[in-house]
């Protein structure tokens, strides 16, 4: 897959009032290079109108997009690729349905990330580090120990998220991160934008 530094998701729950199309494109103005829809809530039809808008946009600017859980949709919308959960569908089931298109998955221990990279993963989810309200379902933080773990073991693209903000980034960045993803920080910041560009500051040093 095309490399990446900064992960922007959705989460319209952050930005009332905004539509998800401008407040994604601020995200990749202020260079996030990958997005994902995440959307727990709304029903097919609108999960597709969603997906086809950000494949849109996103091809406009040359930017990595995936669909999280919904792999129909994923195909359907023509996404570069899908975001699967532990409990989602196996990864060497879903290698089968989506051919060489990228596939992530989250995990929270080692053995998790390198059965992932063992069976296929284009990249990992690592997290969450820190606390996060955002995801209804979280397990503990997997606190920046997991995260040096991964940067020492894993040879796979690996991001970090959960909980992370430009005031604790610099904790995850010195674990050994050199991806980051954010939903809250990003989305829901009154200038998107200079987020993602302080975020990228960050990670550039
Ligand atoms: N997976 C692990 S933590 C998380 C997801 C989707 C939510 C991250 O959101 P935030 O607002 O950046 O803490
Ligand atoms: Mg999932």
């Amino acid at each position: 897959m095309k490399d990446f530094k900064l992960y922007a998701i959705t989460g319209e729950v952050f930005h009332p009032g905004r539509e998800l199309v401008e407040v994604m494109e601020e995200a990749i103005l202020g260079g996030a290079d990958i997005i994902q829809l995440r959307d727990k809530t709304s029903g097919r039809e609108e999960l597709l109108a969603k997906a086809r808008a950000l494949r849109e946009l996103t091809r406009q600017y040359n930017v990595t997009f995936i669909v999280n859980d919904h792999i129909d949709i994923a195909l359907e919308a023509d996404a570069d690729g899908i975001h699967l959960g532990q409990g989602d569908l196996p990864l060497v089931e879903a290698r089968k349905r989506v051919g060489d298109k990228i596939i992530g998955i989250s995990t929270h221990a080692i053995e998790e990330a390198l059965l992932a990279e063992q069976q296929g993963a284009d990249y990992i989810g690592v997290g969450p580090v820190f606390p996060t309200a955002t995801k209804a379902d979280v397990v503990d933080p997997v606190t920046v120990a997991y995260v040096h773990q991964v940067a020492e073991r894993i040879r796979i693209p690996f991001v970090a998220i959960g909980g992370i903000k430009l005031h604790n980034v610099d904790e995850v960045i010195a674990a050994g991160a050199t991806r980051i993803c954010a939903v809250s920080e990003i989305v829901g910041s009154p200038d998107v934008k200079g987020t993602c560009e302080a975020f990228l500051k960050k990670l550039n040093r």
